[in-house]
């Protein structure tokens, strides 16, 4: 038994170092995983400074692209350099960029700020007008971005009125999802708990008349109480001490939900109920920032997760990508089944960069465009982030699809070889099951419980 054990240990030993010699690739540094270096894809020009959420059309195929541009206002919040309502363009493969319109401003504020955008089954795209960095009193917005046979008319409407932060949109069949980040209630600095937030469902029936001719968009009420809001999560205190909430949202070839928090990295997963129902009580935290052991080995050892801005799914792989706005790092992670954990595994990180060397210049959000996986530089820093400062122009860079998808088979057969289920973030002491649905409140607490259990 014990030469077994021993033989194992070589064999896999022997793995892992052929494995991290493939990934590191001939005269590569140990900082990197050449194979999966990002190069720039598109330089949006000086005029574009704060890029963030991008869609495919389903019909037509092509790309778009939001443009808030909040990274360099005046004294009054007012955006400097650019159009007020920001811009929405269609990015061509080659990385070129046709404007197709600036956003309408909310006349109070005579700003907008066009975060997520995803496309919804009517053909329209629905953006995130985020009203946040203007004005916090509520005045975010829902969008609709009319388009026939699969292109923009030039129309945009109002469509829910309402939100604090609007961040992240995501569709599922008739089902629309987006995150609002500050709700900025329950809040309790000694407690150590910093902000809240939560994530909204509307059907395309609810939605379909709203802020059309003659329509008044729908009104939601603030906070957790709306019926639409169906995950309401507190946002601990954590490395830098954001008290930003849900920001990144995607869902699953199977209906579920999967969101993270901006100000902590937490993540978690609403999976819809026997009925199809999506409900607050079923939110599960997948990911437990706080008790998080870090990298255990290789050349990120000791990072931590402790951002998560925007996150896309990709089926194909099965993997799930998380923008780390803080520490200029993507992140993967495969869906975990119900009642068990995940275990992100770092996909690329570099240090503070101006984005023009194709670089991550703060990573905000990403997709799979045309073979490769394009990541949006958000490039506004707050304070604790790699990202020292705002320089134009914005850039979006790309990592060759097919390395990830080598990558992933090769992590695939290392854990075949070991047999193991998933873990956070490769601790052997801490094991993958979860009994119940967790959250942060009591993180602390229940991950101990946790460990005591594994061991
Ligand atoms: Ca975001
Ligand atoms: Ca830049
Ligand atoms: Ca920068």
């Amino acid at each position: 038994m014990k030469n077994l054990f021993a033989a194992f240990l070589v064999l896999s030993c022997c793995f892992c170092a052929t494995a991290v010699a493939q990934e590191r690739g001939q005269g590569a540094t140990r900082m990197e995983r050449p194979n999966v270096k990002p190069t720039l894809f598109a330089n949006l020009g000086d005029e574009n400074y704060t890029p963030d959420g991008m869609a495919v059309h389903t019909q037509t195929g092509a790309l778009y692209l939001n443009v808030p541009n909040f990274g360099l206002t005046d004294d009054s919040n007012k955006k400097i350099n650019s159009a007020q309502g920001g811009y929405l363009y269609e990015v061509g493969k080659d990385g070129k960029l046709t404007k197709i319109l600036e956003y309408p401003v909310l006349e109070r504020t005579g700003q907008a700020g066009p975060m997520g955008i995803a496309n919804g089954p009517d053909g329209n795209l629905y953006v995130c007008d985020n009203q946040y960095f203007h004005d916090k009193d509520y005045c975010s917005r829902i969008l609709r971005v009319v388009c026939e046979n699969g292109k923009p008319t030039g129309k945009v409407q109002v469509v829910i009125e309402g939100l604090k932060l609007a961040n992240g949109m995501a569709w599922f069949g008739d089902k629309m999802f987006f995150t609002d980040s500050c709700f900025d209630i329950d809040s309790d600095e000694a407690a150590g708990i910093l902000g809240s937030g939560g994530v909204f469902m509307f059907t395309l029936d609810e939605l379909k008349d709203a802020g059309t001719d003659g329509n008044a968009p729908i009104k939601i009420k603030a906070g957790p109480d709306d019926s639409h809001c169906v995950a309401y999560q507190k946002v601990v205190k954590l490395g830098r001490g954001d008290n930003t909430g849900p920001d990144g949202i995607c869902v699953d070839k199977d209906g579920n939900v999967w969101f993270g928090l901006f100000g902590n990295g937490f993540i978690f997963c609403l999976r819809p109920d026997a009925n199809g129902e999506y409900k607050k009580e079923n939110v599960e935290n997948v990911f437990d920032a706080l008790n998080q052991p870090g990298v255990q080995r290789g050349p990120y050892q000791g990072l931590k997760l402790e951002c998560c801005d925007g996150i896309c799914y990709n089926e194909k792989l099965n993997r799930i990508f998380i923008d780390d706005s803080v520490n200029n790092a993507i992140w993967m992670f495969k869906p975990c089944a119900k009642g068990e954990t995940i275990r992100p595994t770092i996909l690329w990180k570099n240090d503070d960069s101006d984005g023009m060397d194709g670089l991550l210049d703060q990573p905000c959000e990403a997709i799979v465009f045309d073979g490769k996986l394009l990541i949006v530089c958000f490039d506004w820093p707050f304070p604790g982030m790699v990202n020292g400062k705002v320089d134009p122009p914005g850039t979006i860079c790309a990592i060759d699809f097919a390395e990830i998808e080598k990558l992933v088979q090769r992590q695939e057969q290392f854990q075949g070889q070991r047999g193991n289920a998933p873990r956070a973030n490769g601790d052997r002491s801490r094991g993958g099951r979860v009994n119940g649905n967790r959250n942060q409140e009591n993180g602390r607490r229940r991950a101990g419980r946790q460990q005591n259990e594994n061991r």
